[in-house]
């Protein structure tokens, strides 16, 4: 089944794909699947933060928000040379692509920005994509990441642009949205997803698959994350997301943009294999292994290359989508 690559979607359309009967939601979005991808390949990423806590932004799902008392331990920079070690660590146990999460609101042109760009070069050298999270970037500061050799940015658009301020109110959907900018006029594969569990309504679900799926080029690479609901957080006492969910963002995500990277993100740790493998099933190929996330836990390395054999599953090498490099 051949699906074109299309960014005019419409909000109706996509509901209607959201809506069809989820068996054959997963069929069709499988077949889209394997029209684009190896379906027995699943690319490995392991996050690092590299700054931790002390957030000045109230996104209500975060535990480094500084604004609510979580049991997350505030941590300036980490040295270079950790880091590094850090990355040398997860290429050992197969990562392909190593992200750098950093509790910032948006980057700052200081010294702590120079010591990310060593990292960035350093990590580079080592064979690995490279990923950042900094939160919001000028295209100047795109640039000077890009010419460090980073591979790819992260920058979610968490929900709907309705549902966005129910949520976040210290920066709004347009600030996402420039940074997106910035990051991919900067040549910079762009990584963009959201979070569902948020209190949300399956229309706001919907309206960020659109936003997602009708900027100028899709994003390379969609994480789709259940809530982690964190002690502390206003979203502490959210209902865990029902695994049809997951698997319903997951299956439009990857029909609407058949040639992305589809990341079944934050949430692994509360799903069996059997449930890992219906998100496979349904177009995800890409997961973040490592015992944590950024503060949150993740199944351990050994369970997830347990899964791995069970599902026949094989990693995807390193910088095997060259169309964004330059
Ligand atoms: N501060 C930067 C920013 O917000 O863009 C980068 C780091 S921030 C922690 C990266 C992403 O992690 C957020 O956009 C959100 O999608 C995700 N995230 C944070 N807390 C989460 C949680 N409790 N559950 C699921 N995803 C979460
Ligand atoms: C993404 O979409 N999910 C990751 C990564 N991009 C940066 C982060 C998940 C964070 C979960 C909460 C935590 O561990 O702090
Ligand atoms: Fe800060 Fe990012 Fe957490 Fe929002 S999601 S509070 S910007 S670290």
């Amino acid at each position: 089944m051949e699906a074109i690559i299309r960014n005019d979607w419409t909000r109706d359309e996509i509901a209607e794909i959201f809506n069809t009967p989820i068996l054959e939601l997963i069929y069709k979005a499988g077949s889209v699947h394997r029209a684009y991808h190896d379906p027995q390949e699943v690319q490995v990423c392991t996050l690092l933060s590299i700054k931790t806590g002390g957030c000045p932004e109230d996104c209500g799902y975060c535990p480094q928000a500084a604004r609510y008392h979580t049991e997350v331990e505030t941590q300036k920079l980490l040295p270079t040379n950790v880091v590094i070690k850090n990355a040398e660590e997860a290429k050992a146990n197969g990562s392909t692509r190593f992200c750098m999460g950093a509790a910032w609101r948006e980057v700052r042109d200081n010294r702590d920005f120079e010591r990310v760009l060593d990292m960035v070069k350093g990590i580079n050298k080592m064979g690995l994509e490279v990923c950042c999270t900094l939160g919001m970037l000028t295209e100047e500061q795109a640039q000077k990441l890009k010419d460090a050799g980073l591979y790819a940015y992260n920058h979610n658009l968490d929900t709907s642009e309705e549902h966005y301020g129910d949520v976040i109110t210290t920066r709004n959907y347009a600030d996402r949205l420039d940074t997106l900018e910035n990051v991919r006029n900067a040549k910079i594969s762009v990584c963009s997803g959201g979070i569902i569990g948020l209190g949300e309504q399956e229309t706001d679900r919907i309206g960020m698959l659109h936003t997602l799926s009708t900027l100028p080029e899709h994003p390379e690479s969609v994480p789709v994350n259940a809530l982690v609901a964190v002690k502390g957080t206003p979203m502490e006492n959210q209902e865990r997301v029902p695994v049809w969910d997951m698997l319903r963002m997951i299956a439009t995500a990857r029909i609407i943009m058949p040639k992305a990277m589809v990341r079944l993100s934050a949430g692994r740790l509360e799903m069996n294999t059997e449930e890992q493998a219906l998100c496979f099933l349904a177009g995800a190929n890409s997961i973040f292994a490592g015992e944590k996330l950024l503060t949150t836990p993740n199944p351990e390395v050994d369970k997830d290359k347990e899964m791995f054999q069970t599902l026949n599953l094989k990693p995807r090498k390193s910088f095997k989508n060259q169309e964004v490099e330059i």
